[in-house]
């Protein structure tokens, strides 16, 4: 068959990873990416920010052969450390077994490690080369960078230009793509917490921790160079904390040791950070339409920003990269196969995007609640006792591959089964096994992929 030719916009994550799997099925791929090469100039800001890597992201990274790399960099998490205020903290495990955890990954370790394994397929990286402008009748593009315009000739094109997408708002002139935007209240601030004196990690290594506080809270990710990156998730406006009320690091510190004392003395730099970094923005991005005919799709972000609490904005765009290019090379036209990718993947955004934000809402306010560890203590019971049927909620979504709207629509049931089963009592002794039981039996069919 004749070389296919495909244009990939953004060689971020989603962007470099799509190349890659379609480079290696022997398609001709350009990539053009507004920033620098983040392996001559480092990554944009220079900043360690990770993400959390999990089984649908990991897989499709065996696709693509770069698993073993990124792993390499990779640090392990078992669970959730939550530090209630003036507790000690506890580790909720994520799974089973240290074969249920997740990874915790820098951005532009884990972009580089891709960005080799493009160009060893053959892809042709295009830097400092931000899109324009598209004249879907000409086929032809436009970029800026390096103080000139580029034109490019295109047959088929890919959107990886992530939340902000060019591509998406340039489609938006030809067609009305439905799209909506839900922004989020609140919004997020980066800090650090450096290597202790020693060198080694200033807290427990393999764990995502997590200071919960009602209305507002605080995370912290590991990073393989022994610091954490601190993410402070809080209301843009409104009554005290907000980013309103807290607007320079001396309050920020302040803040911090009033709601996060434990915290303080990890971040010397505290004040500075909060000088320093921008105040991110969080929303869910819907689009009706994916694909402009058989010219252009979109991807990851660019298709269907979510806010990050579930840790799937990644795993969700790194499992599109592998559904698209199984439609691409199924034969069909390229019209017939972004349809297909857009039936696929679009409720499973959808239902991605809904957990997310139902997550947030568990995580600052219910993840130190005694209701909540009674629940999660009986989904675990219920999964030794129907292995095939009843996984929790949190091992469907991290753990598995099934489709994101299996996972939320079983946990739906799921939750009606425990919410039953958890009425008017507070300990598991209280239980009543055989009714609980029957109820597992009459409400959730048995799931081919579970894993005893
Ligand atoms: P991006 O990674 O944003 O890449 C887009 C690329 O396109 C960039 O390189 C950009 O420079 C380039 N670009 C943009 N415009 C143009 C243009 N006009 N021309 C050329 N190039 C362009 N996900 C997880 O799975 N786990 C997590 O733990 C996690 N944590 C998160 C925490 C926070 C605070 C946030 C905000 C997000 C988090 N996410 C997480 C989500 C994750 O970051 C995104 O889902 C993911 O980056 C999407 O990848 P993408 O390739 O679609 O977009
Ligand atoms: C994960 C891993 C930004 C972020 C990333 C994450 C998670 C959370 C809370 C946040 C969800 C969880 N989670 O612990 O349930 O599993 O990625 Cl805030």
């Amino acid at each position: 068959m004749a070389t296919r030719h495909v244009t990939i916009i953004g060689a971020g994550l989603a962007g470099a990873l799509q190349a890659i799997l379609l480079a290696q099925r022997g398609w001709q791929v350009d990539v053009f990416e507004r920033r620098g090469d983040p392996r001559r100039f480092g990554y944009a800001g220079g900043r360690s920010i990770n993400l959390a890597l999990a089984e649908r992201g990991l897989h499709a990274l065996r696709q693509a052969g770069v698993d073993g790399n990124v792993l390499q960099q990779a640090v392990m998490m078992r669970g959730r450390m939550v530090h209630p205020l003036g507790g000690e903290p506890q580790l909720q495990r994520y799974g089973r077994d240290d074969s249920e955890v997740i990874w915790s990954i820098n951005r532009g370790d884990l972009n580089v490690v891709m960005l080799d394994a493009a160009e060893a397929a053959g892809v042709r990286l295009h830097f400092d080369r931000r899109l324009d402008r598209v004249d879907f009748a000409a086929s032809t593009l436009w970029l800026r960078g390096d103080l000139a315009e580029h034109e490019h000739r295109f047959a088929l094109l890919i959107g990886a230009d992530g939340a902000g997408s060019t591509l998406r708002a340039q489609m938006l002139q030809r067609a009305d793509l439905g799209e909506r935007t839900d922004w989020l209240d609140h919004g997020y601030k980066e800090l650090e917490i450096p290597p202790g004196y020693d060198g080694g990690f200033q807290i427990e290594p393999n764990a995502l921790h997590i200071w919960p506080r009602g209305h507002y809270m605080c995370i912290a990710l590991p990073n393989d160079e022994r610091t954490f990156t601190v993410t402070l998730f809080m209301p843009h406006e409104g009554p005290y904390p907000s980013f309103e009320t807290i607007t320079e690091g001396a309050q920020a510190l302040a803040f911090f040791q009033r709601d996060f004392p434990d915290a303080v003395p990890l971040i010397p730099d505290l004040a500075r950070d909060f000088d320093d970094n921008p105040v991110g923005l969080l929303a869910t991005l819907y689009l009706e339409r994916w694909h402009l005919g058989g010219q252009a799709v979109l991807i990851g972000d660019a298709a269907h920003a979510m806010v990050p609490f579930h840790g799937q904005g990644m795993n969700c765009a790194f499992e599109d990269c592998v559904a698209l290019a199984n439609h691409l090379c199924a034969g069909g036209d390229s019209a017939a196969a972004f349809a297909a990718f857009e039936a696929e993947r679009k409720p499973n955004a959808r239902a991605i995007q809904q957990m997310a934000l139902e997550n947030y809402h568990e995580m600052r306010d219910r993840v130190d609640d005694p209701d909540y560890l009674l629940q999660r203590a009986l989904e675990l019971q219920l999964q030794a006792r129907h292995p095939d049927r009843f996984i929790p909620h949190y091992a469907m979504v991290t753990f598995m591959r099934i489709p994101y709207a299996t996972a939320l629509h079983r946990s739906e049931l799921q939750r009606d089964i425990l919410q039953r089963a958890t009425a008017g009592i507070d300990t598991l002794d209280a239980v009543d096994w055989a009714a609980l039981d029957r109820d597992v039996l009459a409400t959730l069919e048995p799931l081919a992929e579970a894993r005893a």
